[in-house]
């Protein structure tokens, strides 16, 4: 199944098979260095993250970590795997597609995300996310406002979502996950997201 949310925004649900769920759950598991990222606003946020490529602080990317050690590779396959999912969402190959952040992050069971725009990457290619584990309601915006109109989208575990066009700058965010809806034989208590990004630095 596909739908397109808006011009831009597809949604593959189930998209991944339950093997590649879970070897994605085990590579999420293999990176380390998860943590709260604390904002300038003196807040701090609800989901652990870690980065690969480039490491995310807000507002931009730097190649090394807020401890100053060196940020962990991005993998080819993880590369291969966001050109699959952009080609699958689109319709048409996309052979020139080269991710070089993946940003992962962990929800708890009250973690959420609160509505904004992905706007540090220099670069307006697509973004592609995986969600693995715990289902959620993710809020789609508009890029004018952080507030409505938005569309409430439940993304479970399996599924892609590609942003590009007209939407990658839409506003965006996860009001909530719900707990306890990932299957047992996944092993992941929470939420997972990678979201795999072009830096154009
Ligand atoms: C729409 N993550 O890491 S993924 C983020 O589920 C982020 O962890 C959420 O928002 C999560 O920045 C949502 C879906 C998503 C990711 C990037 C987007 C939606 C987007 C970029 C532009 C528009
Ligand atoms: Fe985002």
């Amino acid at each position: 199944p596909r739908a397109e949310i808006a011009p831009g925004a597809v949604h593959l649900p189930g998209w991944l098979g339950f093997d590649e769920q879970r070897e994605l759950v085990a590579a999420c598991r293999g990176w380390s260095g998860y943590r709260h990222t604390r904002l300038p606003n003196g807040g701090v946020m609800s989901v652990k993250s870690v980065c690969l490529g480039w490491h995310w602080y807000p507002y931009g990317y730097s190649r090394t970590t807020a401890e100053g050690t060196p940020v962990l590779p991005f993998p080819d396959w993880l590369g291969d795997l966001g050109r699959r999912a952009l080609a699958a969402a689109y319709g048409e190959p996309s052979e020139t597609y080269a991710p070089d952040i993946a940003l992962v992050n962990f929800y708890d069971a009250t973690a959420k995300m609160g509505l904004h725009q992905d706007k540090d990457e220099r670069s307006l290619e697509p973004v592609v996310s995986f969600s693995l584990g715990d289902a959620c309601v993710f809020r789609f915006g508009n890029t004018k406002t952080r507030g409505r109109p938005y569309t409430d989208v439940e993304l479970r575990s399996g599924d892609v979502f590609v942003f590009g066009g007209p939407s990658r700058l839409a506003y965006h965010g996860v009001p909530k996950t719900l707990p306890g809806t990932a299957d047992p034989a996944l092993g992941l208590d929470g939420r997972l997201n990678i979201t795999l990004r072009v830096s154009g630095l």
